[in-house]
Protein backbone atom coordinates (compact mmCIF):
# COMPACT_ATOMS: atom_id res chain seq x y z
CA UNK A 1 0.00 0.00 0.00
CA UNK A 2 2.64 2.35 1.06
CA UNK A 3 4.19 4.17 -1.98
CA UNK A 4 7.05 6.51 -2.07
CA UNK A 5 7.23 9.97 -2.72
CA UNK A 6 9.36 9.36 -5.71
CA UNK A 7 6.69 7.29 -7.60
CA UNK A 8 4.25 10.18 -6.86
CA UNK A 9 6.54 12.50 -8.34
CA UNK A 10 7.13 10.67 -11.53
CA UNK A 11 3.25 10.73 -11.65
CA UNK A 12 2.59 7.17 -12.38
CA UNK A 13 -0.13 4.98 -11.57
CA UNK A 14 -1.54 4.38 -7.79
CA UNK A 15 -3.69 2.14 -7.11
CA UNK A 16 -7.35 3.25 -6.40
CA UNK A 17 -7.18 2.27 -2.60
CA UNK A 18 -4.28 4.26 -1.98
CA UNK A 19 -5.97 7.40 -3.72
CA UNK A 20 -9.35 6.81 -1.65
CA UNK A 21 -6.55 6.27 1.58
CA UNK A 22 -4.91 9.23 0.56
CA UNK A 23 -8.08 11.52 -0.06
CA UNK A 24 -9.16 10.18 3.26
CA UNK A 25 -6.17 11.74 5.43
CA UNK A 26 -6.91 15.09 3.56
CA UNK A 27 -10.76 15.06 4.13
CA UNK A 28 -10.02 14.39 7.76
CA UNK A 29 -8.35 17.52 8.01
CA UNK A 30 -11.10 19.47 7.29
CA UNK A 31 -14.24 20.77 9.78
CA UNK A 32 -17.48 19.32 9.56
CA UNK A 33 -20.81 21.09 9.35
CA UNK A 34 -22.22 18.50 11.72
CA UNK A 35 -20.19 18.97 14.69
CA UNK A 36 -21.75 22.39 14.80
CA UNK A 37 -18.08 24.02 15.30
CA UNK A 38 -18.74 26.47 12.21
CA UNK A 39 -20.33 29.28 13.26
CA UNK A 40 -19.40 31.93 10.58
CA UNK A 41 -20.87 30.20 7.37
CA UNK A 42 -23.39 30.74 5.34
CA UNK A 43 -23.17 27.39 3.70
CA UNK A 44 -24.87 24.44 5.31
CA UNK A 45 -24.41 20.58 4.86
CA UNK A 46 -26.54 19.86 1.67
CA UNK A 47 -29.30 17.89 1.93
CA UNK A 48 -29.02 14.31 1.20
CA UNK A 49 -31.80 14.68 -2.20
CA UNK A 50 -29.52 17.37 -3.03
CA UNK A 51 -26.27 15.19 -3.03
CA UNK A 52 -28.35 12.42 -4.79
CA UNK A 53 -29.00 14.01 -7.94
CA UNK A 54 -26.00 16.16 -8.32
CA UNK A 55 -24.26 12.68 -8.78
CA UNK A 56 -26.75 11.82 -11.47
CA UNK A 57 -26.22 14.85 -13.12
CA UNK A 58 -22.34 15.45 -13.40
CA UNK A 59 -21.87 14.88 -17.11
CA UNK A 60 -24.57 17.58 -17.88
CA UNK A 61 -22.80 20.91 -19.37
CA UNK A 62 -25.11 23.75 -19.74
CA UNK A 63 -22.21 25.56 -21.00
CA UNK A 64 -23.83 23.94 -24.68
CA UNK A 65 -27.32 23.31 -23.46
CA UNK A 66 -28.17 21.74 -27.04
CA UNK A 67 -26.53 18.81 -26.06
CA UNK A 68 -28.71 18.38 -22.45
CA UNK A 69 -31.84 19.82 -23.45
CA UNK A 70 -33.31 18.07 -20.40
CA UNK A 71 -31.05 19.98 -18.14
CA UNK A 72 -31.65 23.22 -19.92
CA UNK A 73 -35.14 22.87 -19.16
CA UNK A 74 -34.73 22.23 -15.59
CA UNK A 75 -32.38 25.22 -15.36
CA UNK A 76 -35.13 27.54 -16.62
CA UNK A 77 -38.25 25.87 -14.58
CA UNK A 78 -35.54 26.65 -11.38
CA UNK A 79 -35.66 29.82 -12.48
CA UNK A 80 -39.04 30.20 -13.12
CA UNK A 81 -39.73 28.60 -9.48
CA UNK A 82 -37.43 31.24 -7.78
CA UNK A 83 -38.99 34.13 -9.78
CA UNK A 84 -42.35 32.88 -8.20
CA UNK A 85 -41.33 33.82 -5.09
CA UNK A 86 -40.06 37.08 -5.76
CA UNK A 87 -43.35 37.82 -7.41
CA UNK A 88 -42.17 37.90 -10.93
CA UNK A 89 -44.25 35.40 -13.68
CA UNK A 90 -41.83 36.04 -16.51
CA UNK A 91 -37.98 35.75 -15.43
CA UNK A 92 -35.14 35.09 -17.35
CA UNK A 93 -31.62 34.57 -15.99
CA UNK A 94 -29.57 31.51 -15.10
CA UNK A 95 -28.49 28.92 -12.76
CA UNK A 96 -24.46 30.58 -11.69
CA UNK A 97 -21.56 29.36 -9.56
CA UNK A 98 -22.68 31.68 -6.50
CA UNK A 99 -23.57 35.52 -5.48
CA UNK A 100 -20.36 36.64 -6.53
CA UNK A 101 -21.02 35.71 -10.27
CA UNK A 102 -24.64 36.47 -9.97
CA UNK A 103 -23.70 40.15 -8.94
CA UNK A 104 -20.96 40.64 -11.90
CA UNK A 105 -23.48 39.31 -14.44
CA UNK A 106 -25.68 41.99 -12.96
CA UNK A 107 -23.41 44.59 -13.02
CA UNK A 108 -22.54 43.98 -15.96
CA UNK A 109 -25.54 44.75 -17.60
CA UNK A 110 -26.15 47.08 -15.30
CA UNK A 111 -23.49 49.19 -17.23
CA UNK A 112 -24.36 48.01 -20.93
CA UNK A 113 -27.68 49.44 -20.60
CA UNK A 114 -26.03 52.11 -19.43
CA UNK A 115 -23.89 52.30 -22.74
CA UNK A 116 -26.67 51.32 -24.90
CA UNK A 117 -28.73 54.39 -23.49
CA UNK A 118 -26.34 57.05 -24.08
CA UNK A 119 -24.64 55.36 -26.89
CA UNK A 120 -21.27 54.88 -25.79
CA UNK A 121 -19.55 52.37 -28.02
CA UNK A 122 -15.86 52.10 -26.36
CA UNK A 123 -14.96 52.00 -22.44
CA UNK A 124 -15.39 55.30 -20.76
CA UNK A 125 -14.51 53.61 -17.71
CA UNK A 126 -13.49 56.17 -14.84
CA UNK A 127 -16.99 57.66 -15.41
CA UNK A 128 -18.99 54.60 -14.57
CA UNK A 129 -20.40 54.60 -11.16
CA UNK A 130 -22.80 52.12 -8.96
CA UNK A 131 -23.99 53.36 -5.58
CA UNK A 132 -24.27 50.54 -2.74
CA UNK A 133 -24.28 49.83 0.78
CA UNK A 134 -20.90 50.32 2.65
CA UNK A 135 -22.37 46.95 3.73
CA UNK A 136 -22.42 45.64 0.43
CA UNK A 137 -20.23 42.08 -0.29
CA UNK A 138 -16.81 42.40 -1.30
CA UNK A 139 -17.90 40.95 -5.12
CA UNK A 140 -19.12 44.09 -5.80
CA UNK A 141 -14.93 45.07 -5.33
CA UNK A 142 -14.39 42.62 -7.92
CA UNK A 143 -17.07 44.05 -10.63
CA UNK A 144 -15.74 47.22 -9.89
CA UNK A 145 -11.95 45.86 -11.09
CA UNK A 146 -13.49 43.64 -14.02
CA UNK A 147 -15.33 46.33 -15.55
CA UNK A 148 -14.26 49.51 -14.82
CA UNK A 149 -16.47 51.41 -12.50
CA UNK A 150 -16.44 53.33 -9.16
CA UNK A 151 -17.84 52.32 -6.22
CA UNK A 152 -20.09 54.72 -4.35
CA UNK A 153 -20.30 53.65 -0.82
CA UNK A 154 -22.89 55.03 0.72
CA UNK A 155 -23.29 55.03 5.10
CA UNK A 156 -25.40 53.17 7.28
CA UNK A 157 -28.53 54.48 9.02
CA UNK A 158 -29.13 54.08 12.86
CA UNK A 159 -30.31 50.31 11.91
CA UNK A 160 -27.01 49.67 9.67
CA UNK A 161 -29.53 50.03 6.55
CA UNK A 162 -28.40 52.03 3.30
CA UNK A 163 -28.96 55.59 3.67
CA UNK A 164 -31.95 57.28 1.46
CA UNK A 165 -31.01 60.41 1.84
CA UNK A 166 -27.35 59.86 0.57
CA UNK A 167 -28.61 57.77 -2.16
CA UNK A 168 -30.61 60.63 -3.75
CA UNK A 169 -27.86 62.96 -3.28
CA UNK A 170 -25.00 60.34 -4.89
CA UNK A 171 -26.69 59.97 -8.25
CA UNK A 172 -25.36 62.08 -11.04
CA UNK A 173 -25.36 61.40 -14.92
CA UNK A 174 -22.52 58.78 -14.04
CA UNK A 175 -24.38 56.40 -12.18
CA UNK A 176 -25.44 52.97 -13.72
CA UNK A 177 -26.77 51.26 -11.11
CA UNK A 178 -27.84 50.85 -7.70
CA UNK A 179 -27.20 48.02 -5.05
CA UNK A 180 -29.52 47.33 -2.27
CA UNK A 181 -28.67 44.31 -0.28
CA UNK A 182 -31.60 41.81 1.49
CA UNK A 183 -29.97 40.00 4.01
CA UNK A 184 -26.23 41.42 4.47
CA UNK A 185 -23.44 39.64 4.73
CA UNK A 186 -22.49 40.62 8.23
CA UNK A 187 -25.51 41.70 9.64
CA UNK A 188 -27.95 40.04 7.94
CA UNK A 189 -30.19 43.53 7.66
CA UNK A 190 -32.42 44.27 5.04
CA UNK A 191 -31.98 47.62 2.94
CA UNK A 192 -35.31 49.79 2.05
CA UNK A 193 -35.70 48.29 -1.61
CA UNK A 194 -39.06 49.73 -1.74
CA UNK A 195 -38.08 53.32 -1.42
CA UNK A 196 -34.93 52.59 -3.15
CA UNK A 197 -36.81 51.14 -6.27
CA UNK A 198 -39.19 54.71 -6.03
CA UNK A 199 -35.17 56.47 -6.61
CA UNK A 200 -34.37 54.31 -9.49
CA UNK A 201 -37.76 54.80 -11.34
CA UNK A 202 -37.89 58.16 -10.69
CA UNK A 203 -34.15 58.67 -11.65
CA UNK A 204 -34.59 55.79 -14.74
CA UNK A 205 -31.43 53.75 -13.25
CA UNK A 206 -30.77 49.90 -12.74
CA UNK A 207 -31.76 48.68 -9.34
CA UNK A 208 -30.12 45.73 -8.60
CA UNK A 209 -30.82 43.84 -5.11
CA UNK A 210 -28.80 41.21 -3.76
CA UNK A 211 -30.49 38.53 -2.12
CA UNK A 212 -27.91 35.86 -2.30
CA UNK A 213 -28.39 35.22 1.26
CA UNK A 214 -31.85 36.51 2.54
CA UNK A 215 -33.88 35.58 -0.76
CA UNK A 216 -34.34 31.73 0.46
CA UNK A 217 -35.84 33.00 4.19
CA UNK A 218 -37.40 36.05 3.83
CA UNK A 219 -39.93 35.01 1.18
CA UNK A 220 -40.91 31.95 3.21
CA UNK A 221 -40.55 33.41 7.31
CA UNK A 222 -42.88 36.34 5.50
CA UNK A 223 -45.39 33.39 4.72
CA UNK A 224 -45.34 32.66 8.30
CA UNK A 225 -46.04 35.98 9.33
CA UNK A 226 -42.35 37.38 10.59
CA UNK A 227 -43.39 40.36 8.27
CA UNK A 228 -40.14 41.19 6.64
CA UNK A 229 -39.87 44.14 4.25
CA UNK A 230 -40.62 43.70 0.78
CA UNK A 231 -37.48 43.31 -1.39
CA UNK A 232 -38.86 42.08 -4.64
CA UNK A 233 -39.66 42.46 -8.09
CA UNK A 234 -42.81 43.79 -6.67
CA UNK A 235 -41.02 46.77 -6.61
CA UNK A 236 -41.56 48.28 -10.07
CA UNK A 237 -37.79 49.67 -10.26
CA UNK A 238 -36.16 46.03 -9.35
CA UNK A 239 -33.97 44.90 -12.38
CA UNK A 240 -32.51 41.57 -11.20
CA UNK A 241 -31.97 40.05 -8.05
CA UNK A 242 -28.94 37.75 -6.89
CA UNK A 243 -30.28 34.86 -4.65
CA UNK A 244 -28.43 31.40 -4.18
CA UNK A 245 -29.69 28.01 -3.12
CA UNK A 246 -26.13 27.22 -1.58
CA UNK A 247 -26.99 29.23 0.93
CA UNK A 248 -30.54 28.68 2.70
CA UNK A 249 -31.65 26.35 0.02
CA UNK A 250 -29.43 23.54 1.21
CA UNK A 251 -28.42 22.29 -2.51
CA UNK A 252 -24.74 21.31 -3.05
CA UNK A 253 -22.01 24.21 -3.70
CA UNK A 254 -21.88 26.16 -6.01
CA UNK A 255 -25.48 27.12 -6.55
CA UNK A 256 -26.27 30.68 -7.40
CA UNK A 257 -28.94 32.36 -9.32
CA UNK A 258 -29.18 35.80 -11.11
CA UNK A 259 -32.96 36.95 -12.41
CA UNK A 260 -33.86 39.09 -14.26
CA UNK A 261 -36.89 41.40 -14.67
CA UNK A 262 -36.49 41.77 -18.60
CA UNK A 263 -34.84 39.37 -21.47
CA UNK A 264 -32.86 42.86 -23.03
CA UNK A 265 -31.39 42.50 -19.82
CA UNK A 266 -29.61 38.74 -20.36
CA UNK A 267 -29.32 40.26 -24.25
CA UNK A 268 -27.41 42.90 -23.40
CA UNK A 269 -24.28 40.81 -21.90
CA UNK A 270 -24.25 37.81 -24.32
CA UNK A 271 -21.30 37.22 -26.93
CA UNK A 272 -21.35 35.02 -30.01
CA UNK A 273 -20.46 31.27 -29.12
CA UNK A 274 -20.54 29.93 -32.89
CA UNK A 275 -19.60 26.79 -32.71
CA UNK A 276 -22.09 26.08 -29.56
CA UNK A 277 -25.16 24.06 -29.84
CA UNK A 278 -26.76 28.15 -29.31
CA UNK A 279 -25.56 30.87 -30.98
CA UNK A 280 -25.13 33.10 -27.47
CA UNK A 281 -23.78 32.90 -23.95
CA UNK A 282 -24.30 35.40 -21.39
CA UNK A 283 -22.78 33.69 -17.97
CA UNK A 284 -19.24 34.81 -17.30
CA UNK A 285 -18.41 30.85 -16.84
CA UNK A 286 -18.43 28.83 -20.04
CA UNK A 287 -18.65 24.81 -19.32
CA UNK A 288 -20.84 25.10 -16.47
CA UNK A 289 -22.48 22.54 -14.44
CA UNK A 290 -26.38 21.18 -14.95
CA UNK A 291 -26.08 18.69 -11.94
CA UNK A 292 -26.13 21.74 -9.69
CA UNK A 293 -29.80 22.98 -11.47
CA UNK A 294 -31.17 19.50 -11.04
CA UNK A 295 -30.23 19.13 -7.48
CA UNK A 296 -31.93 22.89 -7.16
CA UNK A 297 -34.92 21.82 -9.19
CA UNK A 298 -35.16 18.31 -6.80
CA UNK A 299 -34.85 20.85 -3.45
CA UNK A 300 -37.62 23.27 -4.77
CA UNK A 301 -39.86 20.41 -5.42
CA UNK A 302 -38.85 18.75 -2.28
CA UNK A 303 -39.25 21.16 0.36
CA UNK A 304 -41.87 23.40 -1.02
CA UNK A 305 -42.56 26.80 0.55
CA UNK A 306 -43.67 25.09 3.44
CA UNK A 307 -40.48 23.11 4.05
CA UNK A 308 -38.59 26.22 3.67
CA UNK A 309 -40.74 28.27 6.04
CA UNK A 310 -39.98 25.31 8.46
CA UNK A 311 -36.54 25.07 8.01
CA UNK A 312 -36.08 29.20 8.10
CA UNK A 313 -38.34 29.51 11.14
CA UNK A 314 -35.91 26.55 12.74
CA UNK A 315 -33.06 28.58 12.44
CA UNK A 316 -34.62 32.13 13.27
CA UNK A 317 -35.42 30.52 16.86
CA UNK A 318 -31.88 28.90 17.53
CA UNK A 319 -30.76 32.60 16.63
CA UNK A 320 -33.57 34.53 18.65
CA UNK A 321 -32.37 32.21 21.72
CA UNK A 322 -28.67 32.80 20.97
CA UNK A 323 -29.48 36.45 20.82
CA UNK A 324 -31.23 36.20 24.33
CA UNK A 325 -28.75 34.12 25.77
CA UNK A 326 -25.62 36.59 24.82
CA UNK A 327 -27.51 39.96 26.32
CA UNK A 328 -28.35 37.86 29.84
CA UNK A 329 -24.53 37.12 30.23
CA UNK A 330 -23.85 40.89 29.13
CA UNK A 331 -22.28 41.15 25.99
CA UNK A 332 -23.52 43.92 23.32
CA UNK A 333 -26.04 42.83 20.60
CA UNK A 334 -24.98 45.16 17.63
CA UNK A 335 -28.39 44.73 16.38
CA UNK A 336 -31.93 42.89 16.62
CA UNK A 337 -31.37 40.59 14.24
CA UNK A 338 -33.94 40.45 11.32
CA UNK A 339 -32.75 36.99 9.84
CA UNK A 340 -30.20 33.82 11.33
CA UNK A 341 -27.00 36.24 11.83
CA UNK A 342 -26.30 37.17 15.52
CA UNK A 343 -23.19 39.93 15.88
CA UNK A 344 -21.79 40.70 19.35
CA UNK A 345 -18.87 42.16 21.27
CA UNK A 346 -18.29 42.76 24.64
CA UNK A 347 -17.78 46.27 26.49
CA UNK A 348 -15.16 44.75 28.67
CA UNK A 349 -13.38 42.32 26.09
CA UNK A 350 -11.30 43.35 23.39
CA UNK A 351 -12.89 41.48 19.99
CA UNK A 352 -9.77 39.88 18.94
CA UNK A 353 -8.98 38.52 22.19
CA UNK A 354 -12.49 37.01 22.41
CA UNK A 355 -12.01 35.78 19.01
CA UNK A 356 -9.18 33.83 20.04
CA UNK A 357 -10.01 32.52 23.30
CA UNK A 358 -13.30 30.92 21.61
CA UNK A 359 -11.30 29.51 18.94
CA UNK A 360 -9.20 27.98 21.52
CA UNK A 361 -12.52 26.17 22.06
CA UNK A 362 -12.35 24.77 18.74
CA UNK A 363 -15.03 27.16 17.55
CA UNK A 364 -14.81 28.94 14.04
CA UNK A 365 -16.28 32.23 14.21
CA UNK A 366 -15.97 35.10 12.02
CA UNK A 367 -15.68 39.03 12.48
CA UNK A 368 -17.37 41.99 11.14
CA UNK A 369 -15.46 44.70 9.68
CA UNK A 370 -18.57 47.22 10.50
CA UNK A 371 -18.84 47.92 12.94
CA UNK A 372 -15.86 45.32 14.68
CA UNK A 373 -17.89 42.25 16.24
CA UNK A 374 -18.16 38.31 16.39
CA UNK A 375 -20.60 37.19 13.91
CA UNK A 376 -22.28 33.90 14.09
CA UNK A 377 -24.95 33.14 11.02
CA UNK A 378 -27.04 30.10 12.30
CA UNK A 379 -27.31 28.19 9.64
CA UNK A 380 -29.26 24.99 9.90
CA UNK A 381 -26.48 22.59 10.57
CA UNK A 382 -26.40 24.36 14.19
CA UNK A 383 -28.62 22.68 16.45
CA UNK A 384 -29.57 24.31 19.97
CA UNK A 385 -27.32 21.88 21.85
CA UNK A 386 -24.27 23.32 20.06
CA UNK A 387 -25.59 26.44 20.86
CA UNK A 388 -25.78 25.85 24.63
CA UNK A 389 -22.59 24.02 24.42
CA UNK A 390 -20.95 27.33 22.65
CA UNK A 391 -22.56 29.62 25.80
CA UNK A 392 -21.24 27.17 28.49
CA UNK A 393 -17.99 27.82 27.09
CA UNK A 394 -18.63 31.87 26.67
CA UNK A 395 -19.27 31.61 30.62
CA UNK A 396 -15.91 30.09 31.45
CA UNK A 397 -14.27 32.58 28.75
CA UNK A 398 -15.92 35.20 31.00
CA UNK A 399 -14.22 34.12 33.71
CA UNK A 400 -10.82 33.63 32.41
CA UNK A 401 -11.11 37.81 31.47
CA UNK A 402 -12.49 38.40 35.08
CA UNK A 403 -15.75 40.28 33.47
N1 LIG B 1 -23.82 38.52 -1.61
C1 LIG B 1 -23.96 38.36 -0.29
C2 LIG B 1 -24.93 39.23 0.46
C3 LIG B 1 -23.17 37.41 0.38
O1 LIG B 1 -23.28 37.30 1.69
C4 LIG B 1 -22.27 36.62 -0.36
C5 LIG B 1 -21.40 35.60 0.30
C6 LIG B 1 -22.19 36.82 -1.75
C7 LIG B 1 -22.97 37.79 -2.35
C8 LIG B 1 -21.26 36.03 -2.62
O2 LIG B 1 -21.68 34.72 -2.72
P1 LIG B 1 -20.72 33.54 -3.15
O3 LIG B 1 -19.73 33.36 -2.05
O4 LIG B 1 -21.66 32.40 -3.32
O5 LIG B 1 -20.09 33.94 -4.41
N2 LIG B 1 -21.33 35.66 1.67
C9 LIG B 1 -20.48 34.84 2.50
C10 LIG B 1 -19.24 35.65 2.85
O6 LIG B 1 -18.45 36.00 1.96
C11 LIG B 1 -20.11 33.54 1.89
C12 LIG B 1 -19.51 32.55 2.82
C13 LIG B 1 -19.84 31.25 2.70
C14 LIG B 1 -18.56 32.86 3.77
C15 LIG B 1 -19.27 30.28 3.48
C16 LIG B 1 -17.96 31.91 4.59
C17 LIG B 1 -18.32 30.63 4.42
O7 LIG B 1 -17.74 29.65 5.19
O8 LIG B 1 -19.10 35.97 4.01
Amino acid sequence: MEQSNDHMMKNEPFEEEYIFEKLKEFKSQDLTYSSGRILGSMCSEPHPLSKKVHMDFLESNLGDPGLFEGTKAIEEEVIKMIASFLSLDRPYGNVVTGGSEANIMAMRSARNLYKEKNGIKNQTAESFEVILPKSAHFSFKKASDMLSFKLIEIDLDDEYRMDVESVKESINKNTIAIVGVAGTTELGIIDPIEELSKIAIDNDIYLHVDAAFGGFSIPFLNDIGYNLPNFDFSNEGVSSITIDPHKMGLTVIPAGCIVYRKKNYLDLISVDSPYLTVKKQSTIVGTRSGATSAATWAMLKYMGREGYSELANGCMINTNFLADALFKEGFNLITKPQLNIVSFNHPKIETNDLVKSIEDKSWKVSITSYPRAIRIVVMPHIKHTHLMEFMRDLREIKKEFDV
